[in-house]
This record gives C-alpha cells, structure tokens and sequence, in this order.
C-alpha cells in the first residue's frame, strides 16, 4: 500500500510541471494523464530553452523534439526528432493508444501528429535563432555541466541540457512517467538522445517503480540507464541506492569523460519512494504530494 499519490520531476522547472500534474493526480486521476498534463505544461513554459517550442534548435538550426510517456503496465509511445508540432509528449501518447508501434521519427512522426489533428506550427523562437546565431561565431559543441544553474544563475543562462523527466504514483499505486525535450542544443541534425528510447531515459514497471533519466543522453543510451536503475530497485535498491549505483556504472564506463558531463537520475518506487542522484552537482529535482506542493531538492553527486 501507499501512503496516497506522488509525482516527481526533473529539475526546477519541475515544480511547474508537478502543478499541473498535481491537479489530475490530487483529484484522483490516473498517473499517465498526470504525467502527461505535466510535460505538456514544461513544453508550453516559453522560458524554458530545452524543452518543447522554445527549445534551442541544432546545428543546423532546426529545432527537433523528442519525448516518450509509459505507464506501468509496460504501454508506451514515442518521438524522435520531430518538427514543428508543440506537443510531442501528446503525439508520444498517441503513438502508444493508436498505433501497433512504439516510436516514430521525423518525417513519419511529424505526418502521424498531423493525422492525429495537431497543428503543424513553426515553433523556432527569435530568442532561439538569435542564441543558434550566437552558437555560430564558433560552433563548438560542448555542453556545458549545469552548475551555473546553483552557483551564479540568472534566467535565462546558458545551460544546454534540461530535459523534462516526471514520474508519477497515483491513488490506486499504478505508475506512470513522461520524458521530454529539444534534446542537446547544437546537436547534428538527426541526432536522438536518450529522452525517446524506452529504457534509456524513461522505463517504468508497476511491479517495481519507474526512472527518467536529464543530462547528456548518450551515457544514457550505452547503459540503457533508467532500465538500469528500475532493475536495480527490482534487486532491492532503494531509489536513492539504485541511482547512486547506475551513475557509478556510468563512470566506470567512461571515467575520463564522466569529468565534463552531467548525467542524472530520478526514481520513485512502487511505495512512492523517492532517489535521485547525478554526476555533478546541480542537479535538482522536485517532490509533491498531498503534503508538500513546492519541494525542491538537491541531489547528492558524484562530483
Ligand atoms: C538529451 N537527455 O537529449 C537529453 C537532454 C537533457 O537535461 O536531458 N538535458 O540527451
């Protein structure tokens, strides 16, 4: 049993994103509309730069969405790299309710949502364009860790990688989770991260619990990380053990590159327990329930 509904998100923009989750999962609603009413939420937010219509585009200068939603029954959905549709989270669910598939990509993925009667918008912000032309005067790819985001951050700072990660426990203990985002600011065109890819950076098992996963998506991917932490959990971890030991694996894979790159994990278990733990520090995550609404916390780090 537990002790009522829960829902859990990706850094601060989370508290956000656990609002508008919040008010499907405090009226009773189910974990998945939750989940998704709040990715919806992060990729309307027109402040936040890496997630949904005011994400920051790729090398190119073609902003591309990814994002994927699960629930615990092992049902899920996704989208790479899609363009010009606002919501990728809904067309990801979509994917999962009717469709015999679980990922779309690009031109497919767009062609589906349009089908399905999203509208096809051009979303590239002017405040995007003009830090992609900023980008330009040297093109070098080099995400930057978030620690500014806690040392010296004003809005709006330059940090490329913040995907929107939220899981969520409703009344009756089923599980759901949600993951979205533009992905690597300046990446190449057609490159997918970790966000889409069930496994990577999201899984989600009502037996168990569920995990997503923020950061540079390629650790994610050569790890199969939050299906990493949501085993581990089903070995006994507690939440907090289970991404505390999937960072470690990360580090141990690639120890020199581990130094210069954030990688951060976020569980909440079949109990409605709750771990985090990144790379670097910085990483911050958000918790609400029926008794706290604005929680904002950090998570322990490797570094
Ligand atoms: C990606 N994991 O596309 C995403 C980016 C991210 O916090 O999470 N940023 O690799």
């Amino acid at each position: 049993a537990i002790d009522g509904a829960r829902v859990v998100s990706t850094w601060d923009f989370g508290v956000g994103a656990n609002q508008a989750a919040w008010k499907v999962l405090g009226e009773g609603g189910a974990a998945l509309d939750a989940v998704e009413a709040g990715a919806r939420w992060a990729e309307a937010d027109l402040c936040n730069s890496t997630v949904g219509r005011c994400g920051n585009p790729d090398r190119d200068g073609v902003l591309t969405l990814d994002a994927s939603i699960m629930d615990g029954d092992g049902r899920c959905g996704a989208v790479a790299a899609l363009e010009d549709i606002a919501h990728p989270v809904s067309v990801a669910r979509r994917v999962m309710e009717r469709t015999p598939h679980v990922l779309l990509a690009g031109a497919g993925a767009q062609q589906f949502a349009i089908e399905q009667g999203f509208p096809k918008q051009a979303l590239l912000t002017d405040k995007a364009r003009a830090a992609w032309n900023e980008w330009r005067k040297t093109a070098k790819y080099q995400p930057a860790i978030n620690a500014e985001r806690l040392d010296n951050a004003k809005p709006g700072d330059k940090h490329n990688h913040d995907t929107l990660g939220i899981l969520a426990i409703d009344r009756s203990g089923k599980l759901a989770g949600a993951c979205t985002t533009s992905g690597m600011a300046w990446k190449l065109h057609g490159r997918v991260g970790d966000s889409p890819i069930v496994g990577a950076g999201l899984y989600v098992d009502n037996d168990v619990g569920a995990a997503t996963a923020s950061g540079v998506g390629e650790e994610m991917l050569r790890n199969a990380a939050s299906f990493l932490v949501v085993e581990l959990m089903r070995q006994g971890r507690s939440p907090d053990e289970a991404c505390r030991e999937a960072i470690e694996r990360v580090v141990r894979k690639r120890p020199q590159a581990s130094k210069t790159l954030q990688v951060c994990f976020l569980a909440i278990d079949k109990h409605g327990e709750v771990g985090a733990h990144a790379l670097h520090r910085g990483f911050v995550y958000a918790v609400c329930d029926a008794g706290k609404r604005d929680a904002l916390l950090d998570a322990r780090s490797v570094y």
